[in-house]
């Protein structure tokens, strides 16, 4: 006799939880206070940093959510492998997911991309007379974008870290960095030359989903919006 059926087997879309891709690292902290203000509570182990666990529930039956990194976050939200997340807008400009929509910036982790270069060559040469420059970056489509707007070249040398070293190694003449403080680029000897934009975490959601989903996807979207209006007056 073949098992009988649950509703969830037979219909695992209507009833599975909802998916909220969050960054580990940096953010995840921040992220945390504002999950706690949109009364979204995950179970105590998204916060501990050694587990193995990478999936969490939430006091939301509805709601789980996923810890991936920080550069990721985009990518499974677009392919609706998660239906919504927090995510750093340079990450959204860098990846310019088409099913990636942005309805809210959540004012946290504020930092900007900047290109930097460094103090003894910045200022040296006029740049808008170059015709190609190499740029080190982890940004290779935000570096390149910002030079061919000007009409500038850009040869990206890709790098996912400690770009700060590539001027002063010779692998590049600039970089292409987030910038908060601005110690780490004075540590190394560099100085901002330009802001090519100001960044700061967003609430992202699946455009697929939200249409197929607009009650649910809707509400979260709202609680988020409350949780920001509240901090906002108060
Ligand atoms: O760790 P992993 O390789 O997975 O990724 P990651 O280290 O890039 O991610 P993570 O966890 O650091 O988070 C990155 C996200 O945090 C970015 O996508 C931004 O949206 C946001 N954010 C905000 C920052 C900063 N501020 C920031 N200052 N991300 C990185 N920095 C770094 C910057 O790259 C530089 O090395 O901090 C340094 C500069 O800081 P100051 O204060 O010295 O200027
Ligand atoms: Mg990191």
């Amino acid at each position: 006799m073949t098992a009988p059926y649950t509703a969830a087997a037979l219909e695992p879309e209507a009833t599975a939880p909802l998916i909220m891709a969050l960054p580990k690292g940096r953010i995840l902290e921040q992220c945390g206070a504002v999950l706690a203000r949109a009364g979204i509570v995950p179970s105590p182990d998204y916060v501990n940093e050694n587990t193995r666990h990478m999936r969490f529930a939430t006091n939301d039956p509805n709601l789980d959510v996923i810890r991936v990194r920080s550069f990721d976050v985009a990518t499974f939200v677009a392919f609706g492998a998660a239906q919504i997340g927090i995510c750093g807008s340079d990450v959204l400009q860098e990846f310019d997911y088409s099913e990636v929509y942005a309805p809210l910036d959540l004012r946290i982790a504020k930092c900007r991309v900047c290109v930097a270069e460094p103090a003894e060559t910045a200022g040296s040469d006029d740049p808008s007379r170059w015709s190609r420059v190499r740029v080190a970056s982890k940004y290779p489509n935000i570096a390149r974008r910002h030079f061919a707007s000007r009409g500038v070249q850009a040869d990206i040398v890709e790098l996912s870290g400690a770009m700060e070293l590539a001027p002063m190694l010779g692998l590049s003449r600039l970089i292409v960095d987030l910038v908060d403080t601005g110690s780490t680029l004075r540590a190394n000897g560099l100085v901002v030359t330009e802001t090519i934009a100001d960044v700061s975490s967003r609430l992202i959601v699946n455009r697929t989903a939200l249409k197929t989903q607009p009650e649910a996807i809707g509400a979260l979207i709202e609680q988020f919006r409350k949780a920001l209006e509240a901090d906002f007056c108060g």
